[in-house]
């Protein structure tokens, strides 16, 4: 088992419907600890650069409108297999697609507003990681 970090956003439609508490709470429970946080406003500049490799998506404009559209909040999670525990914790993208109990079929309405992102590699986790929050941001928890 390897310690790893991910990224997670709870995307502007979960948090206008309150449910970050409820969201991290399926986090805390699954064992993956929080060691950063913080709610952001993204800007269309800071949200097209996170979602640069959709930018010829037909769906890009969409998204990047809704990511745009209130705050969300952006997280680290540390624990053992990190990446892959967050994506089971989270379903599928298409929460028609995602399997009961997890956030995507508990908490999202649509493909377009998913309710949560999360890194699909540790590799992307870590650019992700360090496109939101400086080094000293992050508060390791686990030793
Ligand atoms: P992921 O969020 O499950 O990793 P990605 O394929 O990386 O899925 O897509 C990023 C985001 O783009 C999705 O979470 C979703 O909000 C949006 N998206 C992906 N595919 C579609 C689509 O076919 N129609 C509308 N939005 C989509």
């Amino acid at each position: 088992m390897a310690l790893e970090r991910t990224f997670s956003i709870v995307k502007p439609d979960a948090v206008a419907k309150n449910h970050i508490g409820a969201i991290y709470n399926r986090f805390e429970t699954a064992g993956l600890k929080i060691v950063a946080a913080k709610m952001v406003h993204l800007s269309q500049e800071k949200a097209e650069g996170f979602y640069a490799e959709h930018s010829e998506r037909p769906f890009f404009g969409a998204l990047v409108s809704f990511m745009t559209s209130g705050p969300v909040m952006v997280t680290v999670l540390e624990g053992e297999n990190a990446v892959l525990k967050n994506r089971e914790i989270m379903g599928a993208t298409n929460p028609a697609e995602a399997l009961a109990g997890t956030l995507r079929a508990d908490y999202a309405d649509s493909i377009d507003e998913n309710a949560v992102h999360g890194s699909d590699a540790v590799e992307s986790a870590a650019r992700e990681i360090a496109y939101f929050f400086a080094d000293e941001e992050l508060c390791p928890r686990t030793r």
